[in-house]
């Protein structure tokens, strides 16, 4: 492990090796220029509550849609489910040190809505202790280390009585949430929503996750009541707790950014895909309050319409804006697509975008993030961006033994090379990234894929629930350390 480390070649190490020659600066050394003395950045790794927690039917939780849909045979990798996954809920303990050991300031989890509000036999939605009480230790572990919180209100584990399609949800939602910032004030970081354009496109588009619906033109009634939940969550935050508590709230939108594949003839195909991808949710929230033209010219009926109260009440209904990234794509003019476009992995050079990951849609492409961040910090002036998910599964991860897995240059070279690129959209282009989280602190529960692909800084052992740090988690703890050390450094000097 020590030889491997060598070779992550951190400056200290070559230029002690070379002191005769010029130093290369290093992505870790560009990194560390960027992000030192910012003692308020958060640094952290995430998860989500049911691909984390496991005790599905424990201490008095409701099953949510993916309990429903795991359990279901047919719908995930051999029949997969949830139901014990990392078993986070009863060891929790551990992974939490484990957090502040990697030298992270900052933790993403998700709170299980029907494990907290769960539904009664009477039809009323009651708060349920022990959940209360299992989400109050853990949040207070987090800050007895130092961690910060960063909580998502929401991340795809719906109760299974509700669903995106009836307005009902709505109400429900907004009570939920209120719930939360009554019952959590220590929390001072909150997002109402993880990645609505994936939960809505594949459970009630593709039909590949829960609730499994497969549609062309139900996704965007699911929007359409995410959105109204969030505007309403956030409206009550900002009337009720945000002055008392000093905290913020956003929500989390993902994009895998669409480059032009023919860069004189695809641009504005490029920026359909952004409008249909990013813009369905941004451009509401953060610049109209409503939905893109190109999404209502193209949609006409199919897609919603919002009355002017509640186009007042998004527009500007988030305090902050949360990224998630992973990949990128080309984008192609086509007439023959209702929505104008279509995705390409492929470049008009006849190469591959990028190398492959484990999962088949994630290419790694560096430059993606940067130029989500660039394009959301210009078109949307969010005050604050926080990449809230970055991270890769590896190939063959899963397949190999033990120690190979731990020795994950593949992650490494992925976390090096997108955070130079995080670093260069702050240095040269004065993006407000305030905060960084890699998906994911362990191996966990990928969803209808179950626990074949492996996206974590920690490897787990399903078996045993054994844990071991990945080479990944060391690069972090040293990446940090080095951080923490340039910022001391300033402000002696
Ligand atoms: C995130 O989603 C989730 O927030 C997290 O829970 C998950 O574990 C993690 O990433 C890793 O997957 O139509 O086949 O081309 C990632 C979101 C997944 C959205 C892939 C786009 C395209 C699938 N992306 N998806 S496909």
């Amino acid at each position: 492990m020590t030889a491997s480390l060598a070779w992550i070649g951190f400056p200290l190490v070559v230029s002690s090796l070379t002191a005769w020659a010029v130093p290369q600066e290093t992505p870790e050394d560009r990194i560390v220029k960027a992000f030192r003395g910012q003692s308020d950045f958060l640094w952290g790794s995430a998860t989500a509550s049911y691909q984390v927690e496991g005790s599905w039917d424990r201490d008095g939780r409701q099953e949510s849609i993916w309990d429903v849909f795991s359990h279901t045979p047919g719908n995930t990798h051999e029949n997969q489910t949830g139901d014990v996954a990392d078993d986070f809920y009863n060891l929790y303990p551990a992974d939490v040190s484990r957090v502040a050991s990697y030298g992270f300031n900052a933790f993403r989890m998700s709170i299980s809505w029907s494990r907290i509000l769960p539904l009664g036999p009477d039809g009323v939605r009651r708060p349920n202790i022990e959940g209360v009480n299992f989400y109050k230790r853990v949040i207070h572990l987090l800050l007895d280390n130092k961690v910060t919180p960063f909580v998502t209100i929401f991340h795809w584990d719906l109760p299974a009585d509700l669903d995106w399609l009836s307005e009902s949800v709505v109400p429900a939602f907004a009570d939920y949430a209120e719930f939360l910032f009554e019952t959590f004030p220590e929390v001072k970081h909150w997002l109402t929503f993880n990645e609505p354009s994936s939960f809505c496109a594949n459970g009630y588009g593709s039909g590949t996750h829960a609730p499994g619906v497969k549609s062309k033109y139900k996704q965007y009634r699911c929007g359409h009541h995410v959105l109204k939940a969030h505007a309403q969550a956030v409206a009550i935050y900002r009337a009720k707790y945000q002055q008392v508590a000093h905290g913020k709230i956003g929500i989390t939108l993902n994009y895998d950014f669409g480059f032009p594949w023919n860069g004189s003839s695809d641009q504005d195909a490029a920026q359909l895909h952004h409008d249909f991808n990013v813009g369905w949710w941004a451009d509401p929230i953060y610049l109209t309050g409503d939905y893109p033209a190109s999404m209502k010219d193209r949609l006409g009926s199919n897609l919603p319409k919002f009355t002017e109260a509640e186009i007042a009440m998004l527009k500007g209904s988030s305090g902050f804006y949360g990224m998630n990234t992973y990949s990128a794509m080309y984008v192609k003019a086509d007439v023959s697509s209702e929505k104008g476009f279509t995705e390409l992995r492929v470049g008009v050079d006849g190469k591959e975008i990028g190398k492959r990951a484990a999962s088949p849609w994630l290419y790694v492409v560096p430059t993606g993030i940067r130029a989500y961040l660039e394009y959301v910090h210009f078109r949307y002036q969010p005050q604050s961006i926080y990449v809230t998910e970055n991270g890769c599964d590896v190939p063959g991860e899963n397949e190999m033994p033990l120690e190979q897995a731990l020795n994950d240059t593949f992650r490494v070279d992925f976390y090096r090379a997108y955070l130079d690129n995080v670093a260069a959209a702050v240095l040269n282009s004065g993006v407000p990234v305030k905060g960084y989280f890699a998906w994911s602190l362990l191996d966990n529960y990928e969803w209808a894929d179950g626990y074949q692909l492996r996206f974590g800084l920690t490897y787990v052992n399903y078996t045993t629930q054994e844990r071991y740090p990945k080479l990944s988690a060391k690069w972090f703890k040293l990446l940090l350390n080095q951080m923490v050390r340039q910022s001391q450094l300033e402000i002696a000097i």
